[in-house]
C-alpha cells in the first residue's frame, strides 16, 4: 500500500536527479552553518561542485561529538523564529543535541510516518495507540502527526499506567500500536497476568531500541499482531527513517528524503552492499537543520532489493550501537544477540540484565535472567540444569563463557522507553 505512489517507487535515472538536486540544496542549506562552512573551507572543497550523488565521498563526516558542541542551536541554518518546534536527542551523558523543525520539515516528517503506517497496511478507520513519551523524545509527536495526516483515530496515551493502556486497547478497540518492543513485552506480561482481553490488535510498530527475531516472535505471538520494525533518530527528523513493508525482510530507506552509506567505523571507508558497519546518512529534505554524511553510530548493512511491494535500497536490522557494542575478552557482544539467545530458551522469562566487570584483569559478563515458573520443577537439580543450558546457549552463540544467574520472575526492571539492560562496570575498576 502507498501513500505516495510515484515518489515511493521512484528508481533509476529519476530518483538519481532528484537526490541531486536535493543533496545540493542541503548542501547550500549546510553551508549557511559556520561548522559546515568553517569545513568546507578546512576540506579545501568550497564551491564544491555536485554532479552526481556519488561527489557525496568529498564531503567530511558529521559526528554527534560536533553537533555536541553546537549546542544549543548551534547547527540551525535558519532564524529561531522559523523554527516552530525543538526536540533533543535521548543521550544519556553530557549535553543532548537539540533538532530544530521548520513548518516545512514538520510537514515533510508527518508525510514520512504516514508512508511508513500506510506501507504496513494500517488505513483510515484504524484505532492507533501511541505509548511512548511525548515530550522531547521523537517518537511520541512524530507518530502523532504522521497518523492524524493519515487519517486515523489517534490514542495519545504516551506511557505509564499499563493497565490503564490495556484497558484503553480494549475499550476502545485499538487496532494499531506503537512503542518500544521492551515495553511491548512488559504490556504483554501485564496482559496475561490480568488475563485482559486484546483480541482487537492487528499491528504492532516496535523501534528506537534494538530488537530481534526472537523478540519478534514473542510479541506476535503473545499481543496478536504483525510486528514492524521502525528505525529512526533524532538528529534526521526522528522516526520514519526506515520501516519495514509486510515483507519484513530488511527496512525500506526513504532514498527520496535519505542519502544512505555504510561506513567502516575505523577507517571510514565506504563498504560494499551486504557488508555490515555504520550507517552514515545525508538527509536531502531538511530546512532547520541540515546535515551531511551524519555518522549514525548504529550498525547494519545495506542491500538493493526487488521486494514485492517496491524496490529500492533496503537497511537490515540495526544489531545495535557502534558504541553500545560490548567488547569482551576481545570479542564484540551486541545486548540484541543475548536477547535473541535467551528468548529461545522457555525455562527462562524475556527479561534480562547484562553485567560486565572487571576481575583480576579479565572480563567477566553476568547475565541475569528470570526463571519461568511453567518450565520450573522448583528443584535445586533443576535450577542447576536451567543454568547450565543458558550458559551453553549463550557460549554457543557468542562463542563466550558467560556467568548466569537465575532470579525470580518480575524482579528485574521493566522499562517504559529504551531499555538500558547492559551495565559496564569496568570503568569502576582499579
Ligand atoms: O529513537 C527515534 C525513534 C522513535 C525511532 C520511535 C523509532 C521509533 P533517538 O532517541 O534520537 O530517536 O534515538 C536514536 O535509537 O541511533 C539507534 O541507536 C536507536 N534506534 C532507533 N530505532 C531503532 C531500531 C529515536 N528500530 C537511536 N532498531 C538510533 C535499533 C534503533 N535501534
Amino acid at each position: 500500500m502507498f501513500w505516495d505512489k510515484k515518489i515511493e517507487t521512484l528508481s533509476g535515472k529519476d530518483l538519481e536527479a532528484l537526490q541531486s538536486k536535493r543533496l545540493k540544496k542541503t548542501i547550500n542549506q549546510a553551508l549557511k552553518i559556520p561548522f559546515y562552512k568553517k569545513q568546507f573551507e578546512r576540506a579545501k572543497i568550497k564551491g564544491l561542485k555536485i554532479k552526481t550523488t556519488a561527489d557525496i565521498t568529498k564531503i567530511p563526516f558529521t559526528k554527534k561529538q560536533d553537533l555536541r558542541e553546537g549546542y544549543p542551536f548551534g547547527f540551525l541554518a535558519v532564524p529561531l523564529k522559523d523554527v516552530v518546534r525543538i526536540h533533543t536527542t535521548s543521550g544519556t551523558t553530557g549535553k543532548p543535541t537539540v533538532v530544530g523543525y521548520t513548518k516545512n520539515d514538520l510537514a515533510a516528517w508527518a508525510g514520512l510516518i504516514a508512508r511508513n503506517m500506510r506501507m504496513v497496511g494500517v488505513k483510515e478507520g484504524d484505532v492507533f495507540q501511541n505509548m511512548v513519551n511525548y515530550g522531547m523524545f521523537t517518537g511520541g509527536l512524530g507518530f502523532h502527526y504522521g497518523a492524524e495526516l493519515l487519517g486515523v483515530t489517534v490514542v495519545p496515551s504516551a506511557t505509564g499506567n499499563t493497565k490503564r493502556q490495556i484497558e484503553m486497547i480494549h475499550d476502545f478497540g485499538v487496532t494499531v500500536i506503537h512503542c518500544t518492543p521492551s515495553y511491548a513485552m512488559h504490556l504483554s506480561e501485564v496482559a496475561e497476568e490480568t488475563k485482559a482481553d486484546l483480541g482487537s490488535l492487528r499491528i504492532g510498530m516496535f523501534g528506537a531500541e534494538p530488537w530481534s527475531e526472537a523478540m519478534r516472535k514473542a510479541l506476535e505471538s503473545r499481543l496478536g499482531v504483525t510486528a514492524f520494525d521502525s528505525y529512526g533518530l533524532s538528529e534526521l527528523f526522528g522516526p520514519g527513517v526506515a520501516f519495514e513493508c509486510p515483507e519484513r525482510d530488511g527496512l525500506h530507506i526513504w532514498h527520496d528524503s535519505y542519502l544512505v552509506e555504510i561506513i567502516d567505523p575505523l577507517t571510514g571507508e565506504q563498504l560494499s552492499d551486504g557488508e555490515r558497519g555504520e550507517l552514515v546518512v545525508t538527509p536531502l529534505v531538511k530546512e532547520a537543520m541540515p546535515l551531511l554524511r551524519y555518522r549514525t553510530g548504529d550498525v547494519t548493512m545495506k542491500f538493493e532489493d526487488g521486494c514485492l511491494c517496491r524496490r529500492g535500497q533496503k537497511i537490515g536490522r540495526i544489531t545495535g550501537r557502534s558504541d553500545d557494542m560490548l567488547v569482551i575478552r576481545g570479542i564484540n557482544v551486541f545486548p540484541s544477540q543475548i536477547e535473541h539467545v535467551l528468548l529461545k530458551i522457555p525455562e527462562v522469562g524475556n527479561q534480562f540484565m547484562v553485567y560486565v566487570d572487571r576481575v583480576n584483569h579479565l572480563d567477566e559478563m553476568t547475565v541475569e535472567a528470570e526463571i519461568n515458573r511453567d518450565y520450573f520443577s522448583g528443584e535445586l537439580a533443576d535450577l542447576a540444569r536451567i543454568q547450565k543450558k543458558v550458559v551453553k546457549e549463550l557460549r554457543d552463540a557468542l562463542e563466550l563463557r558467560t556467568t548466569v544467574k537465575l532470579v525470580e520472575p518480575g524482579s528485574l526492571p521493566r522499562f517504559e522507553g529504551k531499555a538500558k539492560r547492559v551495565i559496564d562496570r569496568r570503568g569502576d575498576a582499579i
